[in-house]
């Protein structure tokens, strides 16, 4: 084991709002100083549970309804027998999950690396995470998905020491090159996810003038960081919060509570 554990650094935000951009310029800034730093990406769509969220994800580019009502509906429709056999068939090309088993499944993707995201922060090494729980949850609430229930499988996840949210103006990300091609990617979708985020960052600890951090809390320092910004003076202030972070021993994590 490390003398000190590797820091949890988290980069939260709508779709292209540049948070693979900011992962791989954090990565390489802690790496360049020959401190071992390790990417994740969540979904991690490599995995068993991975792949059954890719599928979903890809199934469509509307986003389910909170319960499931068009399914429903069709199930009790007698007379579009034709719209029916369409959906049936539909179904068996697209993964069309229930929004409480697919909320499940993406905090299973989670739990599923907890070993390993221990190990590498317990032996010294950093990571450096795009989405993690604060995206499970403001997706799955943004289809009208009760908070509590939503937050409930993530709670004992190790919790990040910093979480970047990129603030991006919805018109720009939307209008970003490959917007659309999944699963909530649709410009209304989106403003509802912001609004979560923004309830989200309202419960979190504010981000302190000094960017030093809140040693007495027990939750992890949420900065939003306007993401309309230059790609460098972004990577900038991120480094610069990265640097304020204190030194905490292997097995002193924040667990999401
Ligand atoms: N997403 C991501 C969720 O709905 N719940 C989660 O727990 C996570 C981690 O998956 N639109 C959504 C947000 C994205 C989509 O992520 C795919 P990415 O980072 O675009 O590959
Ligand atoms: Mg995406």
């Amino acid at each position: 084991m490390a003398a000190k554990r590797g820091k949890f650094i988290l980069f939260e935000g709508l779709d292209r709002s540049g948070k693979s951009t900011q992962t791989r310029l954090l990565l390489n800034a802690i790496r360049q100083r020959g401190k071992q730093a390790e990417q994740l990406s969540f979904p991690d769509r490599k995995t068993l549970i991975g792949k059954l969220i890719g599928d979903y994800l890809r199934g469509s580019s509307k986003p389910a309804s909170s319960e499931g009502k068009d399914k429903i509906q069709i199930e009790n429709s007698e007379t579009l027998v034709d719209e029916k056999s369409k959906d049936i068939k539909q179904t068996e090309n697209e993964s069309v999950l229930d929004d409480k088993a697919i909320h499940l499944l993406f905090s299973a993707n989670r739990w599923e690396k907890q070993t390993l995201m221990r190990k590498l922060l317990d032996s010294g090494v950093d990571l450096v995470v795009d989405r993690y729980i604060y995206s499970g949850i403001a997706f799955s609430c943004a289809k009208g998905m009760d908070f509590d229930w939503c937050k409930a499988p993530d709670v004992g996840l190790i919790a990040p020491d910093l979480v970047v949210f990129l603030n991006v103006n919805i018109e720009e990300s939307t209008a970003r090159e490959g917007f659309g091609s999944e699963r909530y990617e649709t410009r209304q979708f989106q403003s509802l996810v912001l609004k979560q985020f923004q309830k989200l960052e309202k419960m979190a600890v504010p981000q302190s003038s000094n960017h030093s951090l809140d040693v007495v809390s027990q939750q992890p320092l949420w900065i939003t960081i306007n993401a309309s910004q230059s790609i460098d003076s972004i990577s900038k202030s991120v480094i610069s919060y990265y640097n304020s972070l204190q030194d905490k021993s292997p097995g002193d994590y924040f667990i999401f509570k």
